[in-house]
């Protein structure tokens, strides 16, 4: 494959002409030095220049004058565009300017995280705009090194500290990256690629939704954000100032309410009583006094319209192309967390065992320094992602598997494992 031998980012052709600078010079030093040397050796061969006639010769100013001028201006030459190529790939443009995507390089895999939270296993990124990358790796992992050779870009990706690169694209395809920093056992296997499209293509991609929905925003949706409920909550899954609201409709919750613990579900009386006099109930985990009172504020008719958006994210309540975009999909969860970097899915035992087959199946564990046998199964897969090191897989390292505490939430780890499930 030799797309990408030619450079197609803005900085390409610096990068490229200070390459073939420092290699002309180099080559036309290796020239002069050794021609120079094959000359000497025959004009001066021992049997035309008997040892007794050799002369030492202590000096001679216009060699040794040429000797140090011409390498210092040669020296010069590499130092200038060496400096100028660094200068066009290390001036960023303005977070406002460019389309920033979060990277992050793990062991022993790429994920990138767009403006909208969305994520995906490869860069996918429009022609003609300036790129921003923020990468880091997770703090108990090792060094990376970003590398687009297409894009004579690379930069390293080191754990706890945020690295930048940028490039703006100027011709569409799909481009390798790599890693270009020895991290560990699977280190050739961690590439990916880069996608550069049509910036509606690109559009698409990234908020299938835009269009469609613009039009078809329910009256909730609408108060939602007028009423600065999206300050406070996120209807995907983020924790902000208050809970988020997504999928929580019916579902249960522990409230305190007058200074009393208590479960309940949230129905439709609930989630009034929680717009209207949200000091009531207290859900577990935020504090009073943080939401507003909408009391008087807003009407009994638009606390039903709000209600209803709030079960639109749980229910299928004519949002169906929000429905369809909420759905966790378990295959992407085990792409976009690295767990393909370390299992196959193919049987073949990479760093940790395939998880070809792996529901049911019967196999040797580690708990406490003895071994047992178990059938794998829900409970059994959901530790070992959150809690790797609690039973080790005979034949495999414990300390080797990050856990996944804190990362996955238990829709995402019931995705997964419902996923793990048809992999047979
Ligand atoms: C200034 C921040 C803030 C604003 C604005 C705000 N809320 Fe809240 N909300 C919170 C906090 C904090 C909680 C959790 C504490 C509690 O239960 O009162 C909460 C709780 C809730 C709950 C209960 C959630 C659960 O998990 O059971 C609902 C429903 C809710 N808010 C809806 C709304 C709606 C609708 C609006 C807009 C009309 C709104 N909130 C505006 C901060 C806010
Ligand atoms: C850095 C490599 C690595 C990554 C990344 C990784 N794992 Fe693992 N995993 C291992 C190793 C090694 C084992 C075997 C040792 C053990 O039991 O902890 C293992 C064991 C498992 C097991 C038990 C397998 C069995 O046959 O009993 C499951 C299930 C699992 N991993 C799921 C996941 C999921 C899901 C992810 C992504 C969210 C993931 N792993 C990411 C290395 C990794
Ligand atoms: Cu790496």
């Amino acid at each position: 494959m030799l797309e990408g031998m030619e450079g197609v980012s803005t900085y390409a052709v610096d990068v490229d002409r200070a390459f073939w600078v420092v290699n002309l010079i180099t080559l036309f030093l290796f020239i002069v030095t050794i021609g120079a040397m094959l000359y000497f050796v025959y004009k001066y061969r021992a049997s035309k220049n008997p040892p007794e006639n050799a002369k030492n010769i202590e000096h001679y100013t216009p060699i040794e004058i040429i000797w140090t001028v011409v390498p210092t201006i040669l020296l010069g030459i590499v130092f200038y565009y060496g400096l100028d190529s660094l200068r066009a790939q290390r001036t960023m443009p303005k977070d406002t300017d460019s389309i920033v995507v979060k990277v992050i390089g793990q062991r022993w895999s790429w994920n990138f995280e767009y403006e909208n939270g969305k994520k995906s296993s490869f860069l996918m990124i429009p022609v003609n705009k300036n790129i921003k990358l923020k990468m880091t790796a997770p703090v108990n992992d090792v060094l990376h090194s970003f590398y687009v050779p297409a894009f004579r870009a690379k930069e390293d990706v080191v754990p706890g500290q945020i690295t930048q690169l940028w490039f703006n694209i100027n011709k569409k395809g799909k481009y390798d990256i790599e890693c270009a920093e020895y991290c560990g056992m699977r280190h050739s296997y961690m590439h990916s690629y880069v996608e550069v499209v049509d910036e509606d293509k690109y559009k698409d991609w990234l908020d299938p939704k835009v269009g469609k929905q613009e039009d078809t925003k329910s009256k909730g949706e609408e108060l939602f954000s007028q009423h600065a409920c999206v300050g406070c909550h996120s209807m995907d899954g983020t924790v902000l100032v208050g809970p988020s609201l997504k999928d929580i409709y019916n579902k249960k919750v522990t409230v305190t309410t007058d200074s009393e613990k208590r479960e309940i579900i949230r129905d439709d009386n609930y989630l009034k009583t929680a717009i209207l006099d949200a000091n009531k109930d207290i859900v577990e985990g935020f504090n009073p006094d943080m939401m507003p009172t909408f009391k008087d504020v807003i009407s009994d008719e638009d606390v039903n319209e709000l209600i209803k958006y709030i079960k639109g994210t749980a229910e299928n309540n004519n949002q169906a192309p929000k429905k369809e975009e909420n759905k966790i999909s378990g295959k992407e969860l085990v792409q976009n967390n690295g767990c393909i970097g370390c299992h196959s899915l193919d049987g073949s035992k990479v760093v940790g065992p395939s998880f070809k087959g792996i529901y049911g199946r019967i196999e040797k564990i580690t708990i406490n320094n003895s071994l047992k046998e178990i059938i794998v199964d829900d409970e059994y897969i959901k530790s070992s992602i959150l809690k790797p090191n609690d039973a080790i897989v005979e034949g495999y390292y414990a300390g080797v598997m990050p856990s996944f505490e804190n990362i996955l939430n238990d829709d995402e780890i019931k995705a997964i494992i419902d996923y793990l499930k048809t992999i047979k």
